[in-house]
């Protein structure tokens, strides 16, 4: 197998020409091209678009591996190595022109389940402020080449931490409620809408921490990856592997307590 760090170097190079095709994209005009999980959860010609460019590229440089993308599926491969990509994260940003929306591309050895993969490089790349965090399994995480670090709070009641809410709005209700509980004890809550720059952003202290319920694994593959090598904890429900029930990433000196709070464990 080709180093971590040839893999690192394909990623970055194709989420930045995804990144420059959908903020052309985004200059010209977008439309809904469908709505998925629900009318709030939409799709756009641009996140297929997108998506089929990173698919191509990757197939040129590695054939033989797999993929899994949000909007094209699951496509295994022979080298086992599989590519997990989001087009798009932040779509209803990308939607509406807020300048926060992000490729996400990582590449992950065994099957693309997130309790059992091992990822060995990723990259996040915002296009609107060209912006490209990147890490490699056990060489650290980067901004634009520069190292980054989690920052840790002087204290939990000063913690900034960001979350994310559900399509759904049975579930955004019950997350409300647990918003509820938490804005009281930490400084403030940021709520930005791409799981990937959020958890980036906990990699480059830019946030204490972040939690969301319902991640798809594209979603955060990349940025769990750059956020851990940069020094964060980041767990699940049971084990210490984010899934779809939940994903808590932050400063390891607040983890437990602000686990307990989420869990009540
Ligand atoms: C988004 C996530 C975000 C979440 C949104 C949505 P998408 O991914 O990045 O954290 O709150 O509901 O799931 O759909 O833009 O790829």
């Amino acid at each position: 197998m080709e180093s971590f760090t040839e893999l690192s170097s394909l990623a970055t190079k194709v989420a930045t020409a995804a990144g420059e095709l959908i903020l052309k994209r985004r200059i010209a005009g977008v439309s809904v091209a469908a709505s998925k999980s629900s009318l709030e959860d939409v799709v756009t010609p641009t996140d297929r678009e997108a998506e089929a460019l990173i698919r191509s590229m990757l197939s040129d440089g590695r054939p033989e591996d797999g993929f899994l993308g949000e909007e094209s599926g699951k496509q295994s491969g022979t080298s086992g190595l599989t590519w997990v990509v989001d087009p798009i994260d932040g779509t209803v940003n990308f939607l509406y022109g807020i300048a926060h929306f992000s490729v996400s591309i990582a590449v992950v050895e065994g099957e693309p389940e997130p309790s059992t993969w091992r990822a060995l490089a990723g990259a996040v790349y915002n296009p609107s402020v060209d912006e490209l965090f990147s890490a490699v399994s056990g060489e650290g995480s980067f901004l634009n080449g520069n190292e980054i670090r989690v920052s840790e709070p002087s204290e939990f009641g000063l913690s900034l931490i960001a979350t994310g809410f559900s399509y759904r709005s049975k579930i955004r209700v019950e997350q409300v409620e647990l918003l509820a509980q938490i804005i009281p004890k930490v400084r403030d809550i940021r709520r930005m809408g791409s799981a990937a720059l959020d958890l980036c952003s906990v990699a480059s202290g830019r946030l204490n921490g972040y939690f969301e319920r319902e991640l798809k694994p594209w979603d955060h593959a990349a940025g769990a990856l750059i956020a851990r090598e940069a020094g964060a904890t980041v767990s699940g429900i049971a084990n210490f592997a984010p899934d779809e029930r939940m994903l808590i990433a932050s400063a390891p000196s607040i983890h437990d307590q602000l686990r307990t709070l989420i869990l009540g464990n």
